[in-house]
């Protein structure tokens, strides 16, 4: 049942977000998975450009969303991992030109705010 209701969220997430997002399942027992995707709009001042998001969903049923980017450059291609911590570390392009990454720890505490990982 629990295997079902997993199952079912992480198709419903993969369904529900944009195209330009990935999944991630966890080792850590109270985590199922992250999500990484961008969302084009940003609630701090309505803006339409692409914004980075994680959601992480864990196994009591809570998710937490994470606006990652609120700039009003494109953000694209996002990408995630979770380490045997449980650290969430996520990357993205930023116009074509700059990689960038950022850590949260598995509550959704930031631990490392955007940084520059590689530009040209
Ligand atoms: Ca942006
Ligand atoms: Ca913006």
């Amino acid at each position: 049942m629990r295997r079902l209701k997993f199952v079912s969220i992480l198709v419903l997430t993969v369904l529900v977000l944009s195209s330009s997002m990935q999944v991630v399942q966890s080792q850590i027992t109270d985590v199922y998975f992250a999500a990484v995707y961008e969302m084009e709009w940003s609630p701090s001042d309505e803006s339409t450009d692409p914004e980075v998001w994680v959601s992480i969903h864990r196994s009591d049923g809570t998710v937490t969303n994470i606006q990652v980017t609120d700039t009003s450059e494109d953000e694209s291609d996002p990408s995630i991992a979770i380490a045997p911590n449980g650290n969430i570390i996520v990357a993205w392009e930023v116009v074509g030109l700059s990689v960038y990454y950022a850590v949260y720890d598995r509550w959704g505490n930031i631990i490392k705010t955007p940084t520059v990982l590689s530009s040209q």
